[in-house]
């Protein structure tokens, strides 16, 4: 069994839900199993264009190897509609693996850990939320590249279960 994390980002169509139903899609595979889910987060097109994007993060745990989860991420990208007519694109649903447990690997279809994690602040605020320790032999502890995204526009949103969204906007003092 290994940890691996997955982001999910989308800005076309009613994202929450596209995010929601595709957890529910890998949930039922039997070959890995949910850990934890971030909260939803609002942020700005990162060197794209488009309208604001929905991004979560989940943890899980599998017996896939990184190229059978990878495979899995793609089919339920095809499920939901994802259509790539040029790079970055709006996107009915993404899904990256940011990082697979004991795995650095440099390869044109599959790097990992995933090379823009610290540059994004949203891969590293959902990121952080689930695993606020989180930690890569290459980069340290990835907290401490928050203050390098800290002029990103991104917001956390307010959800059934908690009161996560109480604090609108991410701001490096509080965090
Ligand atoms: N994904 C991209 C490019 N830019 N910006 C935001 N805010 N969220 C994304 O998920 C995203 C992006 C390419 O995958
Ligand atoms: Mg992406
Ligand atoms: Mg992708």
């Amino acid at each position: 069994m290994a940890r691996a994390f997955i982001g999910f980002g989308g800005n076309i169509g009613d994202t929450r839900q596209l995010i929601t139903d595709a957890i529910v899609c890998l949930a039922q595979r039997c070959e890995l199993q949910i850990l934890t889910k971030s909260c939803f987060y609002q942020s700005a097109p990162f060197e794209a264009s488009g309208s604001d994007y929905i991004n979560s993060v989940i943890e899980i745990e599998t017996t896939l190897t990184p190229y059978g989860l990878l495979h899995v991420c793609q089919a339920v990208e095809q499920e939901f509609g994802r259509e790539r007519p040029y790079t970055n694109a709006p996107r009915t649903l993404d899904l990256d693996i940011l990082s697979f447990e004991g795995v650095s690997q440099d390869d044109s279809d599959l790097t990992l850990p995933h090379p823009r994690i610290i540059e994004r602040s949203f891969v590293l605020l959902p990121l952080l939320e689930i695993a606020p320790h989180f930690f890569l032999p290459q980069l340290g502890e990835l907290k401490a590249y928050l203050p390098q995204v800290a002029d990103q526009r991104i917001e956390k949103l307010s959800c059934r279960n908690c009161h996560c969204g109480e604090k609108a906007v991410y701001s490096p003092t509080t965090h």
